[in-house]
């Protein structure tokens, strides 16, 4: 089939700028942003972000989703989907950009970072004393958590990973599922949460399970890192578990609602490092000839990879 006679795409995106997609992705399809509100017979793929809800179930031959993300809630948020299959991110460079964001968070809470900023601003001159051995666990151990536990091993820190089911990694103590849950955060002191947002882990992360980290160690206290969705944690209790030293800091990429509110409490908390759910950016440059080249694949024949088991969730 050539170029434009292909199968056609659309761009279903919300709060996401489409026009970079757009211009990649017409280079070798038709792309369409704005269908013409009923049933196109000649879109047979979808590329996703937020899709608006009941748009996709109108296709009567979609063939194939491609979620812009590594993380799919956002489309399987839509109680009408169609049961076609959907491919999610698996890309080496949003993999490398979430192993730095992971390393560049530990090693800061680990070389105090926070506490010398602050000092900095007061022109406080003062040695913080070394925090010696920390373990890391690392809640969520797929792709981006097993590549993150490769360079934190290397980095010298004692590596824990925690899954649904059981895996195995060279240098990293796994558990897995709900019994192996206690036993992995007693013995974590920075936890680095990479879970997909799903039923089984909205609101996982709550003042429950951080009591649950050990606080003895040379930070002075637990430290909790999350960068998979803001809906797997419960914005009030990080503040109650930071009021009460439970936490001794946090750093935050994602949260319940983002934008963050202005309003919230955590923008201006000392012992709370924010960034704006940029640990790892969807770079169409890279990511549109993966897409690309999977049309072209499955339209030989082949099978799609990176597929979302949607019954897991993620
Ligand atoms: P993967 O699907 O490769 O890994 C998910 C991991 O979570 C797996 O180890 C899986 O277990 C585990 N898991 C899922 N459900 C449960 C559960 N109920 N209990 C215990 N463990 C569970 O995903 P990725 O590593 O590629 O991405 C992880 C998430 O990171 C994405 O879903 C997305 O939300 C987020 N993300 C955030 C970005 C940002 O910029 N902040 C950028 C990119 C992704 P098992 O191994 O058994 O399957
Ligand atoms: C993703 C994200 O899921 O950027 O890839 O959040």
């Amino acid at each position: 089939m050539a170029g434009k006679d292909k199968g056609r795409i659309l761009l279903a995106m919300t709060g996401y700028s489409p026009r970079p997609w757009y211009d990649l992705l017409s280079k070798e399809r038709t792309v369409v942003t704005q269908p013409d509100g009923s049933a196109d017979p000649t879109i047979h793929y979808a590329v996703a972000w937020k899709q608006k809800p009941n748009l996709l179930s109108k296709l009567p031959n979609l063939r194939a989703i491609f979620s812009v993300g590594a993380g799919v809630d956002h489309i399987l948020s839509d109680p009408t989907l169609p049961d076609v299959p959907i491919v999610r991110v698996v890309a080496d460079n949003l993999t490398k950009q979430m192993t730095d964001y992971v390393l560049w968070r530990v090693l800061d809470h680990y070389r105090r970072g926070l506490t010398y900023r602050a000092q900095q601003k007061r022109k406080v001159w003062r040695e913080a004393p070394p925090a010696g051995d920390i373990s890391v666990g690392i809640m969520g151990f797929g792709e981006l958590g097993r590549a993150a536990a490769k360079v934190l091993t290397a980095c010298g820190f004692t590596v824990r990973g925690w899954s649904r089911t059981k895996q195995s990694f060279d240098g990293v103590e796994t558990f897995a599922g709900e019994a192996g849950l206690k036993p992995f955060l007693n013995g974590t002191d920075i936890l680095v949460v990479l879970l997909p947002l799903t039923p089984q882990t909205t609101g996982i992360v709550n003042y429950r399970l951080l009591r649950q980290l050990r606080r003895k160690n040379g930070l002075g206290g637990a430290v909790m890192i999350n960068a998979g969705r803001g809906r797997l944690q419960k914005d009030a209790d990080i503040l109650r578990a930071l009021d009460d030293e439970t936490l001794i800091e946090t750093s935050l990429d994602v949260f319940e609602v983002e934008p963050l509110p202005r309003t919230s409490p955590l923008w201006n908390h000392p012992r709370v490092f924010v960034t704006p759910h940029a640990a790892a950016m969807s770079d169409p440059a890279h990511l549109v000839p993966l897409m690309l080249a999977q049309m072209d694949a499955f339209e030989r024949g082949e099978p799609l990879k990176n597929l979302v088991d949607r019954k897991a969730g993620y």
